[in-house]
């Protein structure tokens, strides 16, 4: 039988990141993974992924939520990168939000597989080459830009343990940030597929 997977269900990210320091660092990728049900702009950690537009200048959902919780300074650094092509990735500091960076990604508009698998790659490249150790990711592309919720798991989960397995050593924690009760059903099966122990 399957181990159980380390899940984080509480509301209160105090709490989430007072688990997370507490959980023993172990190599394996597959113990680097959790997920945390909430608002993402309440994590204390290295870096939090924002779906974001081309623009970079702010919107609705989880970019929004950002926007309001970093304040007016994020939108000022935003200003200076020239937005972003759909699939690439932009590091810009957190300001007033409890993570360090902010990690700026635009996923696709409707279910183009690739581009989505970019999002994911590239986020964790910027990650890693800014020495980001403990990163969380909204369901990136399924609010506004309609992509589906279970493919876009899918290639969430495998996009990240792809990378986790060639540079396990570069992370500590993987979070899937949830925020819908749908992707919570979703992630808690698909998570044990792809992340056995
Ligand atoms: N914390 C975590 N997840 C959240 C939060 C939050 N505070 N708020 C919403 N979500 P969406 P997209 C979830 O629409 O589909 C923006 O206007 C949400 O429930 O935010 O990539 C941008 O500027 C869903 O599961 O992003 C773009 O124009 C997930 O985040 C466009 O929307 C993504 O939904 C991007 O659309």
């Amino acid at each position: 039988p399957l181990k159980k997977i380390p899940t984080w269900k509480e509301q209160s990210a105090k709490h989430a990141f007072a688990e997370s320091a507490a959980y023993p660092k172990i190599e394996a990728f597959n113990e680097k993974v959790s997920i945390f049900v909430g608002d993402i702009t309440h994590l204390e950690i290295d870096a939090i992924v924002n779906a974001a537009n081309k623009t970079l200048l702010g919107g609705g959902g989880v970019d929004g939520a950002i926007h309001r919780a970093a304040g007016k300074s994020l939108l000022a650094e935003c200003i200076t990168l020239n937005g972003c092509e759909t699939g690439e990735a932009k590091i810009t500091g957190g300001y007033k939000l409890p993570a360090k960076y902010v990690i700026h990604t635009v996923g696709p508009i409707g279910e183009q597989t690739e581009l989505l698998q970019n999002c994911y790659r590239n986020s964790l490249t910027v990650a890693q080459e800014n020495g980001v150790r403990t990163i969380a990711f909204p369901c990136i592309s399924t609010g506004v830009y309609r992509y589906p919720n279970k493919n876009a798991a899918h290639v969430a989960l495998t996009e990240v343990r792809t990378f986790l397995e060639k540079n396990a050593s570069s992370f500590d924690r993987v979070i899937f940030c949830l925020f819908l009760e749908e992707d919570v059903y979703i992630y808690e099966n698909l998570i044990k597929e792809y992340f056995p122990v």
